[in-house]
């Protein structure tokens, strides 16, 4: 007999048939973690992690979860073809992959009739919007549609580019980074068919329209505007084409990047602009224009420390932008008002304010027009009101983020990391435990890190560090970054996950600096810088600058600063609690849902494909938590498949079940592993599934199905190296 073109007796052949199982096992490692042998060692995950990259099969699972590493190069995995492959197959039938997720995903909501939500998370350039989009496009693709869907199905897809547009740019990590995180919902009808969507967004990071680090951009439009647009459109807005005649786009030193084409990029929104039922383009435009005006506007210092604008035509052009009056804006700029006793009283700014009044404008006008956008999109994707229909949510919110300066941003961003690592947890162990209930199978307690104890830390009332940075910005008197730090200090200063640089000897710590905090999250340390922490939690706009606004003839402007809240004296809450309240509701939207998770990590920081970088990897594995969620996984059993499908698979095995078994399936099973010699300790039946505790136990099984195949049974199954 040949087997793989050598001629060999019967004993050589079962020992080929063994090694090309080992070898090919191997080579590719295990498709899903919870098969490897040792599973409580993170050498082994991430040579497994290694392994399957150096193949270019960048997904595994952990059970139900998908971990997934970025490619950093296009894969043929993602055509149509592939998408039919997944298309209502069985989840570990075929190799990992997105799409059966999404798959997986589609049909639990439409067999269980209850909501669902994918989870994606991972550090900036992980991969989550690239998944997020590849997961839309599938359900686009894959639903029963009609005409009138289609077009929904259109409008969900081209939103994306729009919100990128306005929301994503080059930084260091990543040249398409979401600067916002983002929710959304996809509803479908009974029958399956997307109907309705719905976008949340979360904290756009609205400073960098005015500041961005070194080697980073602005947001993705300001430079597709500039080179894409035509001509004539320059002028009427009165820009020039090159970014470096703008000060809001030259902090960085970078207008281009090399793997993004601004020019073709604009085309893509304009595009896509009109089928999200856009038509306020024009109005949109001179929004984006008038923010690199502000730009621009620089300022002179009078003699008594007041302050005039030097750049004077430009603003009258800037005034026509934004839709106000000129010598109404020139005196806002310039001019705070205030009221003391009733009394209005006008006193003019000097240099620094002015230009800090200037680019709080600029922040406010960029951040409620995208605002204002997903508002716009969200009109076009309207949810439909009925009973019988699901949603499934997509979550793409930004990584855990350590930068060689932290600020306000990284802290929020940090803290979402946290509440969702808290989910996690919290859910992955219900869903455990809650298996283990419905088949009833003795659950084995599980040890491990409960990261409440820094979200604590973070936004528990009064006592926590939202909340006392909340009460330094509102206490008058002179307050400061510095004096917010002391007061920190002072009341969270002893806490086991809080570190500053003094020690409790008196003497100085010297890993972090004077005007910092440490923070030991789940995911490692990070140093928070304080400056700017209160202005940017303030995110205070002079109220005559608000008035001026409200008074714009552009009615994306009027629609977005509004009169009320010029009349309305109530402080409106501070940034860093809208952003823990409105955590706390996705939390609430988040637990309502059946979740699925998609772990992404970066390979390495060049943006290279094939370099897999260990230490970065580790580094993610720990923080993402996949240690822990093995060995949640593990805690009893390595692997588990329901009866049926365990009987299709192995049933060549054994005489009694082949070619059909037609009994009951649980005593279809137990004939089968009592044929296999599967000893009592090695597996447990439950209600509807087997459970099998070692991943040694199953491989046997399956070299066994292997050589059975080999000689020639005609068993209708998938290749050996779907299943491990
Ligand atoms: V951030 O937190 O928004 O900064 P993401 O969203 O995690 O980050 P993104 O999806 O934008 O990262 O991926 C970064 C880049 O990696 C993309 O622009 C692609 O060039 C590349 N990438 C990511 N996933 C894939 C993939 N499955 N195939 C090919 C990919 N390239
Ligand atoms: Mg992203």
């Amino acid at each position: 007999m040949r087997y793989q073109g050598r001629e060999v007796d019967i004993e050589g052949r079962v020992r080929l048939v063994m090694e090309s199982a080992l070898t090919a096992r191997d080579r590719v490692g295990v498709q899903d973690f919870v098969l490897l042998e040792n599973y409580n060692s993170e050498a082994a995950f991430i040579e497994n992690l290694r392994r399957r990259f150096r193949e270019n099969l960048i997904y595994t699972y952990i059970g139900s979860v998908l971990v997934s590493v970025n490619p950093y190069k296009e894969l043929e995995i993602y055509s149509k073809q592939q998408m039919e492959r997944y298309r209502g197959v069985s989840f570990y039938e075929i190799s990992p992959h997105i799409y059966a997720l999404s798959d997986n995903t589609y049909r639990a909501m439409r067999t269980e009739r209850k909501d669902q939500c994918i989870l994606i998370s991972g550090e900036s350039g992980a991969g989550k919007t690239e998944a997020s989009k590849k997961i839309l496009l599938y359900y686009a693709v894959t639903c029963p549609t009609n005409d009138h869907m289609a077009i929904l199905g259109d409008r969900l897809l081209q939103s994306n580019p729009v919100l990128e547009a306005f929301g994503n740019a080059k930084t260091l990590r990543n040249d398409n980074s979401s600067r916002f995180g983002k929710y959304m919902d996809v509803q479908f009808d009974f029958r399956g068919t997307p109907v309705g969507g719905h976008i949340l967004n979360y904290l756009l990071e609205k400073s960098r329209v005015v500041h961005q680090n070194h080697g980073e951009r602005n947001f993705h439009i300001f430079y597709q505007l500039l080179d894409g647009g035509d001509d004539d459109l320059l002028i009427t807005l009165d820009l020039e084409r090159n970014p470096q005649n703008y000060r809001y786009l030259v902090k960085g030193n970078c207008p281009r990047v090399s793997s993004i084409s601004d020019k073709n990029n604009w085309k893509v929104v304009m595009k896509a602009l009109p089928v999200i039922g856009f038509t306020e383009e024009e109005k949109l435009l001179n929004i984006i224009a008038s923010v690199l005006h502000l730009g621009n506007t620089q300022f002179g210092e009078g003699e008594e420390g007041d302050t005039y604008i030097t750049t004077e035509t430009q603003t009258s052009n800037l005034a026509k932008l934004l839709g106000v009056d000129g010598s109404a804006l020139r005196e806002a700029l310039t001019h705070k008002k205030l009221t003391a006793k009733g009394e209005e009283m006008i006193s003019p700014l000097n240099y620094e304010q002015a230009v800090s009044a200037r680019d709080a404008l600029a922040k406010a006008v960029y951040g409620r027009t995208f605002t204002w956008l997903v508002e716009k999109i969200n009109q076009s994707l309207a949810l439909k009101v009925s009973k019988d229909s699901s949603v499934i949510g997509l979550l793409d919110i930004y990584g855990f983020e350590v930068l060689q300066q932290n600020s306000f941003e990284q802290f929020c961003i940090n803290y979402c990391n946290e509440k969702l690592q808290q989910l996690f947890i919290e859910l992955t162990l219900r869903s455990e435990q809650e298996e283990y209930e419905t088949e009833g199978i003795a659950w084995e307690t599980v040890q491990y890190f409960d990261n409440k104890i820094i979200c604590d830390l973070i936004e528990e009332k009064h006592k926590g560090i939202i909340s006392i940075l909340d009460e330094e910005c509102l206490r008058p008197g002179e307050t400061c970054d510095v004096s917010f730090l002391e007061k920190l200090e002072d009341t969270v200063g002893s806490h086991p996950h809080f570190i500053t640089h003094k020690l409790a000897n008196g003497k100085t710590r010297r890993v972090v600096s004077r005007e910092e905090f440490r923070l030991l999250h789940y995911a490692g340390e990070v140093n928070y810088n304080v400056n700017g922490f209160l202005d940017k939690n303030n995110d205070l706009l002079n109220r005559n600058l608000k008035e001026v606004m409200c008074q714009s003839d552009n009615q994306i402007l009027s629609h977005c600063f509004r009169r009320e809240e010029v009349i309305d004296q109530k402080r409106p809450e501070m940034a860093a609690t809208q952003f823990k309240n409105s955590l706390m509701k996705l939390m609430e939207i988040l637990m309502s849902k059946e979740p699925s998770y998609v772990r992404c990590i970066k390979p390495n920081d060049a943006k290279q494909p094939g370099r897999f970088d260990e230490v970065l990897v580790r580094h993610q594995v720990k923080y993402l938590g996949l240690m822990e969620n093995l060995r949640v996984r593990r805690a009893g059993f390595a692997y588990r498949r329901r009866f049926e499908a365990f009987l299709q698979r192995y049933k060549p095995l054994c005489p009694e079940t082949w070619p059909n078994w037609h009994g009951r399936l649980v005593d279809g099973v137990s004939t089968l592993v009592n044929h296999l010699g599967y000893k009592a300790e090695e597996y447990k039946l439950g209600r509807s599934k087997i459970f099998i505790r070692f991943p040694k136990t199953l491989f046997t099984t399956e070299d066994a199905l292997e050589y059975k195949i080999f000689l020639g049974v005609n068993v209708c199954t998938c290749v050996f190296r779907c299943v491990v």
